[in-house]
């Protein structure tokens, strides 16, 4: 017999990436999905099942974490054996926008899936997982974060997520659940939603090497985030849900960079060089120079022309409307707990997570300057 998932966020970065993975494994998997003008699938279209074929292994129901009936009647029409609760509204500078909203999916949305549980009476089948975050840490209390280090929440997002947490601890030792939380530090891939800020840097790094931007807007490059790999870091939350018993788990590399070092290495990575100015608001980084070899190879010399001419000019400013009221400044994670109990350890490091980033963005921007311009004047960039 099949194992059954249900995944809410099934159509964000972690929720495609665990489906496949799960499906791979030979679950069933269910997805809820927010309702919307638009398909919003694209992450998981290579999964989808037309839903008249028998013996589906990815079905989707139409749901929200802020509708308790509707999730409640969704796992007790499924029965799952394992919930992955991956849905959110996981944009920390956002969150300072919509807080209630914030509040409401992320930490009592919690709550609605676990009473939902425990009330169909499946707290003894049904295993849990809650997407905890490295934003708990916040304003740092240890460096490096390990499981035992004081939460210190700096937004609302980091604020519903302290709730999430706790009460997924709460119904673990109330209900005796297998509910157990990932405290995942930040994972990035080509999947990644466009206004994080590393696919905001390597989306726009593609767009400017192939003259479709002048130039990218950040906000604050001194922070460091701890980032590995979604990939990676969706099979520590299967991992955690096949213990024995409940726990909470650090999940990270353990290695910490700044926004401008990330920055510097994508830009790199197709060969370019910055020169950086200033401080504060007023930092800039001008094109320096550029590697013609690797330009050729990563992005493709039909662009080396046009992009040469820039050698120069500001490629990078700061926009202070990307700076956050209160900031985290600093996240590096301990992940011992979980190499030592579910052996696991992250495959990608960074220049591996970069290059497969870049490369997809470049990909795509090809696909993208190709159907702008009718279909012609690309069409030869194409391997
Ligand atoms: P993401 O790409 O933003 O995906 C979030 C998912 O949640 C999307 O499928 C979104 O649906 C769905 N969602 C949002 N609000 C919802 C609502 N009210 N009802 C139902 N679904 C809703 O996030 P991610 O990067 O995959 O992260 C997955 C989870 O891990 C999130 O809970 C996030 O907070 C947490 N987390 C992420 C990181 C990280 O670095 N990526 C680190 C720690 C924790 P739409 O597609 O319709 O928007
Ligand atoms: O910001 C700085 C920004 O938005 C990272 C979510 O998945 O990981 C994510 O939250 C840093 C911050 O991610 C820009 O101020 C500079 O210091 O990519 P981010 P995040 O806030 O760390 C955690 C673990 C989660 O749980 C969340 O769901 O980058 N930064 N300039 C910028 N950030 C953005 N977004 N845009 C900029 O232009």
């Amino acid at each position: 017999m099949s194992k059954v998932a249900l995944i809410t966020g099934i159509t964000g970065q972690d929720g495609a990436y665990l489906a496949e993975y799960l499906i791979k494994k030979g679950y069933i998997v269910h997805g809820i999905k927010r309702r919307s003008s638009l398909f919003n699938t694209e992450r998981i279209d290579h999964l989808y099942q037309d839903p008249h074929i028998e013996n589906r292994n990815l079905i989707l129901h139409y749901g929200d974490m802020t509708d308790s009936l509707n999730l409640t009647r969704i796992i007790g029409e499924i029965q799952p054996d394992e919930v992955y609760n991956l849905a959110a509204m996981s944009h920390v500078k956002v969150s300072f926008d919509s807080p209630e909203y914030t509040a409401n999916a992320d930490g009592i949305g919690v709550l609605r899936l676990l009473e939902a549980i425990r009330l169909l009476n499946l707290t003894k089948k049904t295993r849990f997982y809650q997407a905890s975050t490295s934003e708990l840490y916040g304003l740092v209390q240890e460096i490096p974060q390990k499981e035992t280090t004081p939460f210190y929440p700096r937004s609302p997002y980091a604020v519903a997520k302290l709730y999430g947490y706790w009460i997924t601890v709460n119904y673990r030792e109330a209900y005796d659940m297998h509910a157990s939380n990932g405290i995942l530090f930040n994972h990035e891939s080509p999947l990644r939603g466009e206004t994080f800020v590393t696919r905001k840097i390597t989306r726009a790094i593609a767009r400017i090497a192939m003259g479709m931007q002048q130039k990218i807007f950040l906000g604050n490059l001194s922070a460091k985030r701890d980032w590995g790999h979604a990939k990676d870091y969706v099979r520590a939350m299967h991992a955690i849900l096949q213990q024995d018993e409940p726990s909470d788990y650090v999940i990270a590399t353990g290695i910490t960079t700044t926004i401008r070092d990330f920055l510097i290495m994508s830009f790199a990575e197709i060969g370019v060089t910055l020169d950086f100015q200033g401080e504060g608001v007023n930092e800039t980084a001008l094109l320096n120079n550029i590697d013609e070899k690797v330009f050729n190879k990563k992005v493709g010399e039909a662009f080396l022309a046009n992009f040469k001419q820039r050698i120069g000019e500001q490629l990078v400013g700061i926009d202070p409307v990307y700076f956050r009221p209160t900031e985290v400044e600093l996240l590096i994670g301990d992940a011992t707990k979980a190499q030592t109990r579910l052996n696991w350890k992250p495959e990608y490091d960074l220049p591996a997570l970069i290059e497969d980033m870049m490369q997809y963005d470049i990909k795509l921007m090809k696909r993208e300057s190709y159907l702008k311009d009718g279909g012609y004047s690309v069409l030869n960039y194409f391997e």
